[in-house]
This record gives C-alpha cells, sequence and structure tokens, in this order.
C-alpha cells in the first residue's frame, strides 16, 4: 500500500476502491471523517501486537449488530506502535487470544471511532471468530461469532493484514453486510501460510510482551 489518501485506499488483494463521497451521510460527516482519517499509513506498523483487558465497550455489538466484541482497555494496554494514539484506525485481520484459553481465534478487529455511530473516543475492538467446527459458532446472526462476554479477562492479539479504512454506512444492514465480509476475509486471509502469518500466531501463543523489539522476515 502506498499511504492511506482519505479519497480512495488498497484492498488487500492489491486492488483500488473509491471511498466515493456520495455514499456518506452528509458533508459534516465527510468533514469528521477527514479529521478521523489516519495518519500513519497501517502497512507500516504492521503487524500490530497488543495486549490488554476486556472492558465493556458502548454495548451495542451484540444488541445492534448481532457481532460482538471484545474491546480493549487502552489504559491497561501496551502496543507494538510507539503509543495507543499510534495506531492507525481501520478495519484489520489477524489473530487473538483471551485469557488462559490456549486457542487462537481468527479476528476481525475495528480500530477507530466507529463513524456510523459518530463516537468520541478511539476503541479497540476483536470480534473472535469460533472456528468452523466450534458448536458457539452458530449463535449469532452472522454465524462466525463467538458469544459471551470476556469481561476482565486478559487478552492478547496480533493484526496481520488492514481490510479497510473504517466508514460511515448508509444504514445498519449496510454496515453488518461489510462487517460479514470483514470476517469472510479475515477467515481467508488468516488460513495463509506465509512466515509472517506463523510469527504472529506464535507470539499470539506465547506469553512475550506486544512491546518488545520484533523479528520481521525481510
Ligand atoms: N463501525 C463503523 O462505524 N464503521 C465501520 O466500517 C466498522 N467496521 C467494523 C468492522 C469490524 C470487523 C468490526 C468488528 C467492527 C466494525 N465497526 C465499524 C464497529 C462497530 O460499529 C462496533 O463494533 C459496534 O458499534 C459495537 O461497538
Ligand atoms: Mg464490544
Amino acid at each position: 500500500m502506498s499511504s492511506s489518501s482519505p479519497s480512495t485506499y488498497n484492498n488487500s488483494d492489491g486492488s483500488a476502491t473509491e471511498n466515493d463521497s456520495s455514499t456518506h451521510h452528509s458533508d459534516a460527516k465527510i468533514h469528521s471523517i477527514s479529521a478521523l482519517t489516519t495518519v500513519l499509513d497501517p502497512s507500516t506498523v504492521l503487524p500490530i501486537r497488543m495486549t490488554s483487558v476486556v472492558v465493556k465497550g458502548y454495548g451495542r455489538g451484540s444488541k445492534d449488530l448481532g457481532i460482538p466484541t471484545a474491546n480493549l482497555d487502552r489504559d491497561a494496554g501496551q502496543f507494538s506502535t510507539a503509543s495507543f494514539e499510534d495506531l492507525p484506525t481501520g478495519i484489520y485481520w489477524g489473530f487473538c487470544r483471551i485469557g488462559t484459553d490456549d486457542h487462537i481465534y481468527k479476528t476481525a478487529c475495528s480500530i477507530g471511532y466507529n463513524p456510523y455511530y459518530g463516537n468520541n473516543r478511539k476503541t479497540v475492538e476483536p470480534h473472535l471468530i469460533a472456528d468452523p467446527n466450534d458448536t458457539r459458532r452458530h449463535k449469532s446472526s452472522c454465524g462466525e461469532s463467538l458469544l459471551g462476554d470476556f469481561y476482565d479477562q486478559s487478552i492478547r492479539l496480533s493484526l496481520v493484514g488492514y481490510l479497510r479504512p473504517e466508514l460511515p454506512f448508509e444504514g445498519l444492514d449496510k454496515l453488518i453486510e461489510a462487517i460479514k465480509q470483514d470476517i469472510v476475509n479475515a477467515e481467508q486471509f488468516g488460513d495463509g501460510d506465509a512466515a509472517s502469518i506463523q510469527l504472529e500466531k506464535i507470539w499470539v501463543a506465547s506469553d512475550d510482551s506486544a512491546i518488545i523489539s520484533k523479528t520481521r522476515p525481510g
């Protein structure tokens, strides 16, 4: 990816997508989006490693969307970027682990201000994806969710790839549709066998810090 321009972005498969202003609610919305547009190019900070504790979010993930997320406590968190502020907003795929459970879940994760809702504080919200044979998999509207709340449990995740910017969709159905597609993409990309992917799974499985120096292939 070259840079995160506000008008176009590159998809994980290399194609470009127009972030057409006609899809936005209003000029006021557009204005707030450009103000929130990430400064750092996500590709310069990937993979993003984080450890934290799960806290209560706005409480809309399960209720409004049927797509629960495990919100990270920013203050209890350690991040591989220089700071929480430096986490580039956007939607990512990667891997996640909760508490003492050694299972590694694929995740589709949102970082930012949820422009559909216009939040005024930045959140990091991974949606944990249950394995296809997991009996909990079909309990949510999107079929992939892992329900249950993880409040107060430790969480560690590595975001391996950038999917798209966060967007102010026209309606809840459009937002849900986009997130479902993110989940499909996260599942597919998570199956990759690149060394960089294996390295991040190993880090997620470990108890290593998010902020020690990283070994990056190449
Ligand atoms: N919120 C938005 O306002 N715009 C988005 O484009 C958006 N994409 C998301 C993608 C994923 C994979 C996830 C897990 C969440 C996304 N959200 C987005 C955040 C969503 O609005 C939030 O999880 C719920 O409002 C619950 O806090
Ligand atoms: Mg949540």
